[in-house]
């Protein structure tokens, strides 16, 4: 008995192999969710909003304090790995279910064989619909994921059968022993080989498929001064240092982030896959005439760009998880003017192809601001950051920036989104935040300290530096690529030998003074000075 369970579960793992990777395949090519992805999505989407932002929590703070990479890279990686573990666990536990009840279950082996694979078949989709509760999407996938549940458990229950026999028979009986050990041997090579061919088609197929997206040219944004945002924006801020004048301090992050260094952050284990011939935006609710626009409808709006900073609401002080680029796009009022909105309407719903949603009150959504992009720094917007549209709002953390939009809503009363159901900040106003990126000798006694400072659209009116416990010494602020962007900003210190803790903090453009208390990043974002350790010799 102990054997019959230990055979099915190692057969229903090394299956498994198959399984998986002709599930990405079937994903490509009929639409099905794979088995790791279900059971992410479920865990993501269905679990109590406490528990998934306590273990968001927690990765992003062990990952930013181990300072192993970047945060969002690793973490999709933690979450791909532990995705993976829970499917080949279900697979193992499965093929172990299968080698207690093989001998009491009836028939051939190809319909005990069966038998099983409708079980894989039916718990795939248990958690499938789980994941989606509230939002079934179409079932795409039912057949082929019914060909490969069955292919696994007629193979598990040969494999199963073959392995049995032959650890049940005396050492002599060699003859038989061989066929079958040759039987199991072929198998296991077969599942093996049919892993990597489907691995190697369907990565073959992604390549294609990202050609296949490219849209054609993007239209030219007309050129005209940003407008002022609905959130107040007081008078310039005084003492820019012109931007050809400024000399960031060597160490200093770039000031527009490289496109594939921008962060990424969602509920997907990969983005999901919108196919932009067939993607229609729909706006529609509390609108005089509903709209239902293609990709190529909305790219012939008249379109804007302007460069802004993103950071997310998990960000820890002095974190990775925030980006500056440019964002092009339509302006998201002259879409909400166009259909039309009723005076009733108080926000405006976003509604994402991969099941997300967020909302804005009416007035952020008719910020002049706030655009429905299609670029990033100028590239077609990538599959990551919200393929065929995303939002870029100011102000507000990233949350509040819904990507691969499906359906804009004008709606008579608020609504909370999916981070806000979990518990996060409704109105999820960007902190202000400064951080020191770099720290060295620059002559002798010489210190010299470079970073960024981050306040929205407030802006960044002061940022000031001190060694120990001394004098807050303003720094040099870089004019800013927009008011949307963080602030580069570089000083000099004296610094005679020795180890100093040194300390920046910002003002942002309301005269308001960075909040000194930290706090952690639920339920509206980190806040608290970062301080950094410098020795000068
Ligand atoms: N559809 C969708 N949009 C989304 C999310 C998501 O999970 N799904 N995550 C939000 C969060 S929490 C952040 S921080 C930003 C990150 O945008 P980026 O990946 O382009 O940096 O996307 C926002 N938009
Ligand atoms: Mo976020």
């Amino acid at each position: 008995m102990r054997r019959s369970i230990l055979t099915g579960a190692l057969a229903g793992l090394w299956l498994g192999l198959p399984f998986i990777a002709l599930s990405l395949l079937a994903e490509r090519l009929a639409g099905l969710r794979p088995l790791p992805t279900s059971i992410f999505d479920l865990l993501a989407r269905q679990l109590p909003g406490g528990l998934v932002t306590a273990g968001i929590e927690l990765m992003v703070r062990v990952l930013q304090g181990l300072q192993l990479g970047r945060t969002d890279v690793l973490a999709k990686r933690l979450e791909l790995g532990l995705a993976y573990l829970l499917a080949f666990g279900t697979l193992a536990i499965l093929g172990a279910l299968y080698g207690a009840l093989a001998g009491r279950l009836a028939g051939s082996t190809l319909r005990r064989g069966l038998t099983i694979g409708l079980a894989l078949w039916a718990l795939a989709w248990l958690v499938d619909l789980a994941a989606r509760w509230g939002a079934v999407g179409p079932l795409d996938g039912l057949l082929s994921s019914f060909l490969l549940s069955a292919g696994w458990g007629v193979a598990l229950a040969w494999v199963h059968e073959q392995a049995m026999a032959l650890a049940g028979l005396p050492h002599a009986e060699a003859p038989a022993d061989a066929s079958r050990r040759a039987f199991l041997a072929r198998a296991g090579g077969a599942a093996l080989a049919l892993a990597v061919a489907g691995l190697a088609l369907d990565r073959l197929l992604a390549g294609l498929g990202r050609a296949e997206q490219a849209t054609g040219a993007l239209p030219t944004p007309s050129a005209q001064p940003t407008p002022r945002s609905s959130s107040p924006r007081p008078v310039p801020t005084p003492g820019y240092v012109a931007a050809e004048a400024f000399e960031p301090t060597p160490g200093t992050r770039p000031e527009l982030t490289p496109l594939d260094q921008f962060y990424r952050i969602d509920i997907n284990l990969s983005p999901p896959r919108v196919d932009v011939a067939q993607w229609r935006l729909a706006v529609d609710g509390l609108v005089a005439q509903p709209l239902s626009l293609t990709y190529q409808e909305l790219l012939a709006m008249p379109s804007h760009e302007l460069y802004a900073t993103l950071e997310c609401i998990s960000n820890e002080v002095g974190g990775d998880l925030i980006s500056t680029t440019r964002f092009t796009g339509v302006r998201l009022a002259d879409v909400l003017n166009r259909a039309g909105l009723q005076p009733g309407a108080v926000e405006v719903r976003f509604t994402c192809a991969d099941g997300y949603t967020e909302s804005l009150p009416v007035d952020s959504a008719l910020d002049p601001n706030t655009l429905l992009c299609f670029a990033m720094d100028g590239q077609q917007l990538p599959e990551e950051h919200g393929f065929p549209i995303r939002l870029f709002t100011p102000n507000r953390y990233g949350m509040k920036n819904p990507k691969w939009i499906t359906r804009i809503e004008a709606i008579g009363k608020p609504y909370d989104g999916f981070w806000e159901q979990r518990g996060w900040s409704k109105e999820a106003w960007v902190k202000t935040t400064s951080v020191i990126d770099a720290a060295q000798e620059g002559g002798p006694a010489r210190l010299v300290v470079g970073g960024i400072a981050y306040a929205g659209a407030r802006g960044i009116a002061l940022v000031e530096v001190r060694l120990d416990d001394g004098e807050w010494v303003p720094a040099e602020l870089k004019e800013p690529l927009s008011p949307f962007t963080w602030v580069l900003w570089r000083i000099e210190l004296d610094a005679p030998p020795g180890e100093y803790r040194l300390t920046v903090r910002a003002v942002d453009g309301l005269g308001e003074l960075q909040a000194e208390e930290q706090t952690d990043p639920h339920p509206d974002g980190a806040s608290g000075y970062h301080r950094r350790r410098v020795e000068i010799s």
